[in-house]
């Protein structure tokens, strides 16, 4: 065994509790208000939630006529950082968006 490899037996072990994802989903919501433009909301759906511009006008549409509304459904973390995005984004260009997690 050379000088590198002494000493490290016994460093790797086989997983023997393998971690699962929590299968818990979140929805993330997109609340309406007065000041976000109606474009930003539509680019924020696209990028952020990957839907087709025929699909992120209808849900821009639905939380602007109805207060709010649903971008997506996703695992805790994935939830989590879609909406730290979401402010992060809006906030850098000016806009009081808000979007919120619901538990599935
Ligand atoms: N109500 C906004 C306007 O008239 C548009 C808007 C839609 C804002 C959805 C936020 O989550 C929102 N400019």
């Amino acid at each position: 065994m050379g000088e590198e490899q002494r000493g490290t037996e016994g460093a790797v072990r086989e997983r023997t509790k393998p971690k699962i994802q929590d299968p818990t989903l979140y929805k993330v919501v997109l609340l309406n208000d007065d000041y976000t433009t109606m474009e930003f909301v539509i680019h924020i759906l696209e990028t952020v939630f990957e839907q087709s511009p025929a699909e992120a006008y209808r849900v821009m549409m639905h939380v602007h006529v109805n207060g709010k509304g649903l971008a997506g459904i996703y695992p805790w973390e994935v939830a989590e950082t879609k909406v730290a995005t979401v402010i992060s984004m809006a906030r850098e260009a000016g806009f009081p968006l808000r979007a919120a997690l619901e538990e599935d």
